[in-house]
């Protein structure tokens, strides 16, 4: 697909502002982002980013359609959340090209990530007519108690360049059947992604007369527009993916203005490799867990912990698999692992490898740069795995490329224990054939992780769960099960139906 026709269909040019709640496209600053291919260095767009006029500007529309947006009934918002689920069937393609395009991922993972946005619209579709709470019993006689959930207002979303699309549908499909407006700022490594999103919705919500400012865009810095956002009373609740340290200062600063957040930060995620399991299985996970999206998902598989007995037969085929891995152009169908985001990500990669070969590390495989030429940039690294002890400083923490860290176990106790020995709660896996230990593996003995899978890999998470981790993930939940919920305000009621008034716990107050 070329990228004219791309641009084409998804209403992109080559310059852009980069603010919009509808209707035109604005930005009045100066600070234009030169988005470039992270393959080959083509130039794709320059996008103007926003000023803080056009944060406010955004921000009002976004709270007057919010005044207006909720009285539509939940059914009714989940109806036009179904049209931008057929919108985003009907852009398939055109999107995952774009992410793979701009975000360097290959194709099949970024029309992968187009579709974990369908899927989280049907989703919502059918949670937009279940959006129910409890009726209670009341301890006084003629009382009735229930639970409402009413719509929560102006929803702030900040997400990261490594899914520059689908973590923004996971929160924009629950936040519109809740009945909240949305201000999305993305990573401004991946702005287009964002302007083509954001058109695609924006023709649905007109057809459907929804005032403007239900959805927004605020493309900008973190310094301008994600300060601003963060400590904004207006925003009763901040969803933000990204590094822990963006984490902790998401939290602190919306923690002080007791607003709510949903935070998804780093993870360090390790699978288990019993002896006793399907070692294709997890050949095949481990392999996909730490090369796909060339190790840029926060549930990468960074650690693996193989027991003892298999530990060099495992590796041996996992080396040979990587050796075959085809490294090149992302929306080529024969590449397996396209280019990092930038050269700043490739520069941590060449950090972590030199630090973990200082701290005790042996490289089994890759650790190496490619170099740049005529059509490609600086941004291609070898995927690696380094043979590690846990406790190196740089194991502890997440490098965002293909660094697999292998360590080896005697018995289970000690691999739960290495298993859990990081800041980092998001993903874990363990593959076994034992029903005891994998039984361990979920019990609260085992891992300490917001997912942990049996047989399955740590990355590549259905959206019908919900979503996220504990410790330094930042311990929010996005996605699916009962997450709907952080998008909406809880309200209990109790209805006296009879003449009679009593007070709660028998207290007599008569005059
Ligand atoms: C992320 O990397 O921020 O589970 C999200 C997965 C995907 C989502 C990853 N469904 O790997």
């Amino acid at each position: 697909m070329t990228k004219a026709r791309i641009f084409r269909e998804l209403g992109l040019r080559a310059t852009m502002p980069g603010a919009n709640c509808g209707g035109e496209w604005f930005a009045s600053s100066r600070d234009v982002i030169t988005v470039r291919s992270p393959a080959t260095g083509e130039l794709l767009g320059k996008v103007t980013q926003a000023s803080a006029a056009d944060y406010q500007r955004v921000l009002r529309a976004s709270q007057k359609a919010f005044a207006e947006f909720r009285a539509l009934p939940a059914p009714r918002r989940g109806e036009i959340v179904r049209q931008v689920g057929v919108a985003l069937r009907e852009k398939k393609d055109v999107l995952g090209a774009l992410v793979s395009l701009e975000m360097g991922k290959i194709l099949t993972e970024g029309l992968g990530e187009v579709q974990e946005m369908i899927d989280i619209c049907d989703f919502a579709v059918g949670q937009a007519r279940f959006l129910s709470g409890p009726t209670l019993q009341s301890e006084r006689p003629g009382h009735r108690m229930m639970e409402q959930w009413h719509p929560l207002g102006t929803v702030g979303i900040i997400t990261a360049f490594n899914f520059p699309v689908a973590v923004w549908g996971w929160n924009t499909a629950l936040a519109w059947v809740c009945g909240d407006t949305t201000v999305w700022k993305p990573s401004s490594k991946t702005p287009l992604c964002a302007i083509a999103c954001q058109n695609i919705v924006n023709e649905v919500f007109a057809r459907n007369g929804l005032p403007e400012g239900t959805s927004a865009v605020v493309i900008g810095r973190g310094a301008m527009i994600g300060e601003r956002l963060i400590a904004d009373g207006r925003i009763p609740l901040v969803s933000a993916t990204g590094s822990t340290r963006m984490g902790k200062r998401i939290g602190a600063v919306v923690g002080a203005r007791l607003g709510r957040t949903i935070l998804e930060l780093g993870g360090n995620n390790a699978l288990i490799v019993s002896e006793r399991c399907d070692l294709d299985g997890a050949l095949a996970s481990a392999f996909f867990g730490a090369v796909g999206t060339a190790g840029q998902r926060c549930t990468s598989t960074r650690r693996l912990i193989i027991h003892e007995s298999i530990y060099r037969r495992f590796l041996r085929r996992l080396i040979d698999l990587y050796a075959r891995v085809n490294i090149g152009d992302p929306l080529d169908p024969r590449t397996l692992m396209g280019p990092l985001i930038d050269e700043g990500a490739v520069a941590d990669f060449e950090h972590a490898v030199a630090a973990a070969v200082a701290q005790g590390g042996t490289i089994l495989y890759g650790g190496k740069v490619k170099r740049a030429s005529r059509q490609r940039r600086r941004t291609f690294v070898e995927p690696t795995i380094i043979e590690i002890a846990n406790r190196a400083p740089i194991v502890q923490s997440e490098t965002f490329a293909p660094i697999l860290y292998v360590m080896k176990y005697r018995t289970l106790a000690q691999a739960l224990r290495i298993h859990n020995d990081v800041p980092q709660g998001l993903s874990s896996a363990i593959y076994t054939d034992s029903v005891s230990e994998a039984g361990t593996f979920l019990s609260y003995r085992g891992s300490d992780c917001g997912i942990a899978n049996v047989n399955v890999g740590t990355s590549g998470a259905e959206i019908g769960g919900a979503f996220g981790g504990e410790k330094e993930t930042g311990g929010g939940r996005e996605s699916g099960s009962d997450v709907w919920k952080a998008y909406m305000r809880r309200q209990t009621n109790t209805i006296n139906w009879d003449r009679e008034i009593h007070l709660a716990q028998g207290v007599q107050f008569e005059f």
